[in-house]
């Protein structure tokens, strides 16, 4: 029986190489890449978000995890292709339009890809009209929006705006974020969730969709 939890710990510890070897060897021997996905990947990503949440583990540490994470899909992602594993949901993710920020969006990224979530990031300075192409032409059901500037915050409501007037709201649900974002304005534009961090994102996320 291969070793997920020492899979697991690669990626807490952020191992790349190990992380990449150990993917490689469970696969080998035969177990499922489900099993690596949730046993090894999200176990492990779990453990880095509660880390992080409770300060016990800082933006590098969480990098580092999530570089060795992506190693380890890297391997794993043909296999789960190849074996109809889906993706709980399709997340298209961006910071709002005017804003450059990206580490925090991509630290979200990275922990909801860890959570089994399949990623479509649109980058930075993403226009509403981009978050609904992803949903009309690649199946989004998830719109997560980071915004880190006051002034580019209106964008969001302008996002759920245009997602309205396109007839999507009700296909999608809208997760929202970032430094000077709070519940109390996620509630004034009418979006589903807000999440402080990218940890509790994965949480708000897997609520938002009805996944446990
Ligand atoms: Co800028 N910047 N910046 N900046 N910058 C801030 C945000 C600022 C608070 C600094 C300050 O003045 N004290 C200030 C905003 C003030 C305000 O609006 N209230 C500011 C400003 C003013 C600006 C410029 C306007 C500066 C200028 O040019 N005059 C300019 C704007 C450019 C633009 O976007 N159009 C600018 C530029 C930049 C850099 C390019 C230099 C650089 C960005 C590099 C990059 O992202 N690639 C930068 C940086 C690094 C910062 C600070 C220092 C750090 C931001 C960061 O990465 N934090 C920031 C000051 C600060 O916050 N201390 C500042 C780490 C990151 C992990 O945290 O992004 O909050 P954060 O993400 C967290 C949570 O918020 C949450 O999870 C993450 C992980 O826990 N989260 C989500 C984020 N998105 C989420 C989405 C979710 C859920 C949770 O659901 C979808």
């Amino acid at each position: 029986m291969p070793d997920l939890q020492a899979l697991a710990d690669a990626i807490i510890n952020g191992k790349r190489d190990d992380a990449k070897s150990l993917t490689e060897e469970a696969l080998a021997e035969g177990t499922s890449p489900e099993a690596v996905l949730n046993e090894g990947l999200v176990a492990g990503m779990s453990v880095v978000g509660e880390r992080f949440k409770n300060n016990e583990f800082y933006v590098p540490e969480v990098l580092i995890a999530a570089r060795a994470m992506k190693a380890s899909m890297e391997v794993l992602q043909p296999k789960l292709i190849e074996s109809g594993v889906e993706p709980a949901a399709k997340v298209a993710i961006g910071t709002v339009k005017g804003d450059l920020h990206d580490i925090g969006k991509n630290l979200v990224a990275m922990m909801l890809e860890g959570g089994g979530f399949g990623i479509i990031d649109l980058s930075v300075d993403v226009a509403p009209e981009r978050f609904i192409e992803a949903i009309q032409s690649e199946g989004a059901q998830v719109v997560a929006m980071s915004a880190l500037l006051t002034t580019t915050m209106p964008a969001m409501k302008d996002t759920i705006t245009a997602l309205e007037e396109a007839g999507l709201r009700d296909r999608v649900k809208v997760i929202i974020g970032g430094a000077p974002v709070t519940q109390k304005y996620a509630d004034e534009i009418g979006a589903d969730g807000y999440a402080p961090d990218a940890a509790s994102a994965v949480d708000k996320t897997r609520e938002l969709i009805g996944a446990s």
